[in-house]
């Protein structure tokens, strides 16, 4: 059986990295994306004992350099079976009457249009094989508006309506699309938030939020099924979180 291919964005940390060691276990050629090429390198060199990886640097913002980086892409890294749509962060936590239109920006930009313009450079390319795999990776902030949570939300809202239309236009393709939607874990994803602050530091305290392997294990169930099995949404709490504002701490 020919050796999958998988490309990652948001490799560099976090959910997107886990993902990236799960998967080279596993034997799946790698793509890793990100902006901080040091980490690219890092964690290329610590893979390739178990997988070929070959990374590619560039802001998902950038639709010419997105696009550019992926028609770069060697021969033997070029056909992608598993695209796994992970950059993205919040950036801020406040009410939507000061919210701080940089921060609304950034947020749509990479986590909606981001994920699109990836998308755009790949799609075409498993439709003309007629096979592939997309998983989106959302939030319960898709599922459920917090307070301050607004534009956020709203980009994790997004994504899963991506979700369901990818799903419904390469329906014909027998392409799977499908989403992972993790409460909270433990990643840099508060330190990008809030941007230094060290309240940054208490959001993971007085509970056993999910690290970043647990999700990377659900990610690397959801591609090994078989091929008539499409897990489409998927949501995932810690234990202690019932939901978006509901956590129970010590
Ligand atoms: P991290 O901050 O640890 O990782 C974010 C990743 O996204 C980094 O690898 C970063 O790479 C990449 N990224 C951010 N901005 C850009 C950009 N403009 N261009 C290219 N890459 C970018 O956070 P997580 O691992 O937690 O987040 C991964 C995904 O999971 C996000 O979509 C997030 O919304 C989602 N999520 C996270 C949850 C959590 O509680 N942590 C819960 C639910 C969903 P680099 O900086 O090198 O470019
Ligand atoms: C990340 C989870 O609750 O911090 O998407 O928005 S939360």
């Amino acid at each position: 059986m020919k050796t999958k291919i998988a490309l990652i964005t948001g490799a560099t940390s976090g959910i997107g990295r886990s993902t990236a060691h799960e998967f080279a276990k596993h034997h799946i050629k790698l793509i890793l994306c990100g902006r901080r090429q040091d980490r690219l390198d890092i964690i290329k060199k610590a893979l390739e004992k178990d997988t070929d990886v070959h990374t590619l640097n560039f802001d998902v913002r950038d639709k010419k350099a997105t696009i550019e980086a992926i028609n770069s892409l060697p021969e033997d890294f070029a056909d992608i079976d598993i695209l796994i749509n992970n950059a993205g962060n919040a950036h801020g936590l406040d009410p939507i009457e000061t919210g701080d239109t940089e921060d609304w920006d950034a947020m749509m930009d990479i986590n909606v249009k981001g994920l699109l313009y990836v998308s755009n450079g790949i799609i075409p390319k498993m439709t003309a094989r007629k096979s592939g795999h997309i998983i989106n990776i959302g939030s319960s902030a898709g599922k459920e508006v917090y307070p301050k949570g607004n534009v956020y939300c709203a980009s994790k809202h997004a994504v899963l309506a991506i979700t369901e239309g990818m799903r419904i236009d390469l329906n014909p393709y027998g392409i799977k699309v499908g989403a992972v939607n993790p409460g909270l874990v433990e990643t840099e994803f508060s330190k990008v938030r809030f941007k230094g602050d060290p309240i940054a530091n208490s959001v993971y305290k007085g509970f056993q939020a999910l690290q970043p392997q647990d999700i990377a294990e659900i990610i690397y169930f959801v591609i090994s099924r078989p091929y008539h099995v499409n897990i489409a949404d998927l949501l995932v709490f810690p234990t202690a979180q019932a939901n978006s504002t509901i956590i129970k701490k010590d």
